[in-house]
């Protein structure tokens, strides 16, 4: 049998968590036959309920989970790492302003990310979801300077997914025929889901559709403001298809992604004008453990207008957590 795989997973008392989990320990990453350990983090008041999790998880009795710690340690989690979900972040509280929010997540991805350095494998593969996912990602990035940058990831597949079954359905079309989505920027309603080069057996997915104001005025907005419908409809916010989504991402970037365009938050090189250091969701391919950017893209006034738009709220978390980088 294979080295078990050790995963590290902050946030595990929390409800993404309590989705997450339960796919990770069935294996949805790694795939059918690779053994893992759990190694679970969250704050010193929430290991009790973690112990519960654990309970339930040990009650599925799951083939391939070897094992399962449990600590209030981030570098204890983060020990030996092969993959890492940075889940568990600072939800803003009732009167607290964005900048305090940023700051609040900044200390927690700081400290994080110098355990990080200290303790994970360097080829670990980390998605951070916790928001703000991608300035929390560049901060945890920033502090982990002996880790590869190019490791420490942020996700905005949870949008993408989100897109790609509002236009399989617009066009009538299955959601797996569909390639060549992007999406841009921030996870956050500035984020900017771009049909240009989208097709579905190689078929133009805008010529297919052929309603640009219905790309303009109702899937963008939709997909950006998905998170405030299920909140308003549950009750709660996204759990399970943010999980999913997690589940989503490292699986492709691990296993690849059969040559297909997928999104990850990654950090800029300065492609396509993004400002170098930016945390920014990107198209990809991922093939044998690496993402590859799709490059080559050109762009028109529309595509140009949105970029500048989420461009500049990144900015903006940027100068606001300036101090910790
Ligand atoms: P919960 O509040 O249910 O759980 C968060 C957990 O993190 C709690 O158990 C808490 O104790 C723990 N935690 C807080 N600070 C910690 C620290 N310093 N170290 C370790 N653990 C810590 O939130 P949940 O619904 O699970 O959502 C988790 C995060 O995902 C939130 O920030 C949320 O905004 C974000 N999301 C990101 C998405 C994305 O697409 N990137 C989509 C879904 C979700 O909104």
């Amino acid at each position: 049998t294979p080295t078990p795989k050790r995963i590290a997973v902050t946030g595990a008392a929390g409800q993404i968590c309590y989705a997450l989990l339960f796919r990770i320990a069935k294996n949805d990453v790694y795939g059918p036959d690779q053994p893992v350990i759990l190694q679970l983090l969250d704050l010193p008041q929430a290991q009790d309920a973690v112990r519960g999790v654990v309970m339930e998880l040990e009650d599925c009795a799951f083939p391939l989970l070897v094992d399962t710690i449990i600590t209030d340690d981030p570098a204890t989690a983060f020990r030996d790492a092969d993959a890492a979900f940075f889940v568990g972040s600072r939800p803003r509280s009732k009167g607290m302003e964005r900048r305090d929010l940023l700051s609040a997540n900044a200390e927690i991805f700081r400290a994080q990310g110098r355990a990080l350095n200290e303790a994970a494998k360097r080829e670990a593969k980390v998605v951070v979801v916790g928001n703000p996912a991608n300035t929390n990602a560049m901060i945890l990035a920033a502090n982990a300077p002996d880790f590869p940058t190019e490791n420490v990831t942020s996700m905005i597949r949870l949008d993408h997914n989100r897109a790609l079954t509002q236009l399989a359905a617009k066009a009538g079309v299955a959601v797996d025929s569909i390639d060549r989505l992007a999406v841009w920027g921030n996870h956050s309603p500035t984020m900017f889901a771009d049909w240009t080069n989208a097709t579905s057996q190689d078929d133009s997915l805008s010529d297919m559709i052929g309603d640009d104001a219905w790309y303009r005025e109702t899937l963008i907005p939709n997909v950006a403001r998905r998170g405030i419908s299920i909140i308003e409809a549950r009750g709660a916010s996204s759990t399970a298809s943010a999980a999913n989504a997690a589940i989503g991402h490292m699986h492709d970037w691990i296993n690849g992604s059969d040559g297909k365009w997928g999104s990850m938050g990654v950090h800029s090189n300065g492609e396509y004008d993004i400002p170098a250091g930016l945390m920014f969701g990107v198209p990809v391919i991922c093939t044998d453990g690496r993402y590859e950017r799709v490059e080559g893209l050109t762009f028109n006034d529309f595509q140009r207008e949105m970029m500048a738009r989420t461009i500049a709220e990144l900015q903006e978390e940027r100068e606001a957590v300036a101090a910790l980088l």
